[in-house]
């Protein structure tokens, strides 16, 4: 079936200020960068994706900077000119192309925006169909301090925003992070779902001593607690069945979640459309976890409106997301960066109805917020 063209691939540094800091074990974020993709096609429709990461280079191996060069100078000359249909481009790129996951997201989520205009269905339609119209969304309480915490919490939980939180330790000595995590889920008791997330900080000794901490102290998920590569040590945090482990960086695709599943290295995956290399492996990743009796949760690299959209449609296709999503990148940022805004009710996000993402990009943030020119790769 003859399809459209690529005509050009355009990429767009942004620099949004976040509300406040945002204090990881890795990284202290006062703002995010988004690499914006824009993919023109021979039939006049265009496409956005989005590439986000955490603190430069400090969560993962993509920067913003090489996230928008891996695009202009490796991606862009292999797509301009061939079919627009993502199956058929990301299989050329999974071919060319090792490695770069965040890339390759944003370039998918970029086709697969342009094939649900062009087919007039959004893109959840595109992978199958949605069986949610919302999903439910959690807040991460990362200011570093307690009390603040504390009062952002209780703002949330009084306006109806979110009914489940996670914190950021790993950054401080156990015993102070632990002492953080009870006083703020004695404060919000039985109002509230509270999570960790060690991003790896910690190693396996520690994370033996922390788990009947956190179980007493009423936390009901730990979140990557040891190095991505320590699966074995997962295992037996696991196996130790205190508190559910989750695993996040340790999940880049279908073939580590395989590796995981298979040692029952974790109760829960995170899934993560820009770490898994795209919508398709992020599917795929999810399928392996059903398969394996493994729950689900949708993660978030703290993209903006498009990013999060874009997990969205993926995730509304799940039959069950047992821990639920994070899916509250756009409310970290000052800005608005869509034309809408996305609607956020009663601890949910609503997905939008329109073809392909359902949103576009705002212009005028985009001209304001932009680091410098574009770049555009064309036929
Ligand atoms: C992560 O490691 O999960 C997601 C939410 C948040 O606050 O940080 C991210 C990254
Ligand atoms: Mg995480």
């Amino acid at each position: 079936m003859p399809g459209a063209i690529i005509d050009a691939i355009e990429t767009i540094i942004l620099d949004v200020p976040t509300i406040r800091p945002h204090v990881l074990s890795v990284a202290t974020m006062q703002s995010q960068t988004i690499v914006l993709v824009r993919l023109m096609c021979s039939d006049g429709v265009i496409g956005y994706g989005e590439g986000t990461t955490i603190g430069g280079l400090s969560y993962g191996a993509e920067s913003p900077e090489s996230i928008k060069l891996t695009i202009d100078r490796y991606i862009a000359p292999v797509l301009t000119g061939s079919d627009a249909r993502p199956a058929a481009a990301m299989e050329m790129l999974r071919r060319l192309i090792v490695a770069n996951h965040f890339a390759k997201n944003a370039v998918e989520t970029a086709l697969l925006d342009a094939q649900g205009k062009r087919l007039e269905v959004p893109v959840s339609e595109l992978l199958g169909g949605r069986l949610h119209d919302r999903l439910p969304v959690l807040w991460t309480l990362a200011s570093g301090n307690t009390e603040r915490d504390i009062a952002e919490a209780e703002d949330m939980l009084a306006r109806d925003r979110h009914h489940a939180f996670k914190l950021k330790i790993g950054k401080r000595p156990l015993e102070e992070d632990v002492a953080h995590v009870a006083a703020i889920k004695r404060a919000l008791g039985d109002r509230a779902s509270v999570r960790v997330d060690v991003n790896q900080a910690w190693s396996e000794t520690t994370a033996m001593r922390a788990l009947p901490m956190l179980a007493d102290a009423g936390v009901d998920l730990v979140e990557q607690p040891i190095p991505a590569a320590q699966s074995a040590g997962m295992a037996r945090l696991t196996a130790r069945g205190l508190v559910a482990v989750m695993a996040d960086e340790a999940l880049c695709g279908p073939e580590s979640g395989y590796a995981m599943a298979s040692n029952r290295s974790a109760d829960v995956f995170a899934i993560k459309i820009a770490q898994a290399g795209g919508l398709f492996a992020a599917r795929k990743l999810a399928g392996i976890a059903e398969a394996a009796g493994i729950s689900l949760y949708g993660g978030t690299m703290l993209e903006g409106g498009i990013g999060t959209i874009a997990s969205a449609q993926l995730f509304a296709g799940f039959p069950s997301l047992d821990f639920g999503t994070e899916l509250f990148g756009p409310l970290l940022l000052t800005e608005e960066l869509l034309e809408e805004p996305l609607r956020y009710e009663g601890g949910y996000l609503v997905l939008p109805t329109g073809p392909g993402l359902g949103v576009e990009p705002s212009e005028r943030a985009v001209a304001a917020l932009r680091r410098d020119r574009p770049t555009r790769t064309t036929v």
